[in-house]
């Protein structure tokens, strides 16, 4: 087992700061993309652990042809928190944390839950979505930080956004899949939101909100596109009835005990940042 180098514990503790353009930036096209957020060092530290971990979760042994559309986009491994404490450690960075808080202007952020998104060498696209169609969360204050743990050139799938797209209702109610890919791409293409599709470098992470309109392209190389994310919502964040059966399977997996109509404070939500 690996331990964490206190140069890196003291790296996830430090504020990174935003300006007032950045937070602008967010609050109007809903993502937003910042660089040096992690250092080399770090990125490299947790490409290691979180593959360790991710090899030691997956279960997919179904062969990437026979899959579904969905099922090609990535491997898929949630809350490597509860399982490791290393990775624990970049969950719960302050750093990462207040940055979250601060572009989407509240008071402090608590978990909804991570998950390392694992493109494989010759995975397939991510179909256009949005991910709050999942979540049984009463407002749009989450949001979605994207780390990738290496430099992501194009061939292998980076996130991309339409930007300011979170004020299209049409396409919300869709399951990442097909249907999603082409309707939602149909819908794009008649309104004049920008699609922004940029390589990452090392460190550079983006941030995306939960009605904005997202996807990425296939791996075409040979090596694995690593992603960690970590999802934010605010720290008073109620949970709502449940609109379909996917909000319905994330009250009870990711929310255990949560109210309808009641702050989400369950143990595996805890608060990440508070003012
Ligand atoms: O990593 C990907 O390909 C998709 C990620 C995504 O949709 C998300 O983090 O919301």
């Amino acid at each position: 087992m690996q331990t964490l180098p206190k140069s890196i514990t003291e790296f996830l503790e430090l504020p990174y700061s935003l300006n007032q353009e950045q937070i602008n930036f967010y609050q109007k096209n809903r993502f937003i993309k910042l660089k040096n957020v992690l250092n080399t060092e770090t990125v490299q530290f947790f490409n290691t652990v979180i593959t360790e971990q991710v090899n030691v979760m997956n279960q997919e042994q179904t062969a990437l042809e026979e899959r579904t559309t969905y099922g090609k986009a990535f491997l898929q491994l949630f809350n490597l928190w509860l399982e490791n404490s290393i990775v624990k450690e970049l969950i719960f960075s302050k750093r990462i944390a207040k940055i979250a808080s601060d572009l989407m202007q509240v008071n402090g952020v608590r978990l909804y839950h991570d998950q390392a998104l694992f493109k494989e060498g010759g995975g397939g696209i991510t179909p256009w979505h949005a991910d709050q169609y999942y979540w049984p969360l009463e407002t749009d204050k989450t949001v979605t930080a994207w780390i990738p743990l290496q430099a992501t050139p194009l061939e292998m799938g980076p996130l991309e956004f339409s930007a300011g797209s979170h004020t299209i209702v049409e396409g919300r109610e869709l399951e990442i899949g097909d249907e999603s890919e082409e309707i939602i791409q149909k819908k794009l293409r008649v309104t004049d939101f920008k699609h922004v599709i940029e390589p990452f470098d090392i460190g550079k992470i983006s941030l995306h909100s939960g009605w904005v309109f997202h996807r990425a392209g296939a791996n075409i190389t040979n090596d694995m596109r690593k992603v960690m994310t970590i999802i934010y919502m605010d720290k008073d964040m109620i949970l709502k009835n449940p609109e379909n059966k996917n909000q319905i399977h994330d009250w009870e997996t990711w929310c255990p005990g949560a109210k309808v109509g009641e702050i989400i404070n369950s143990p595996i939500n805890p608060i990440l940042y508070s003012k």
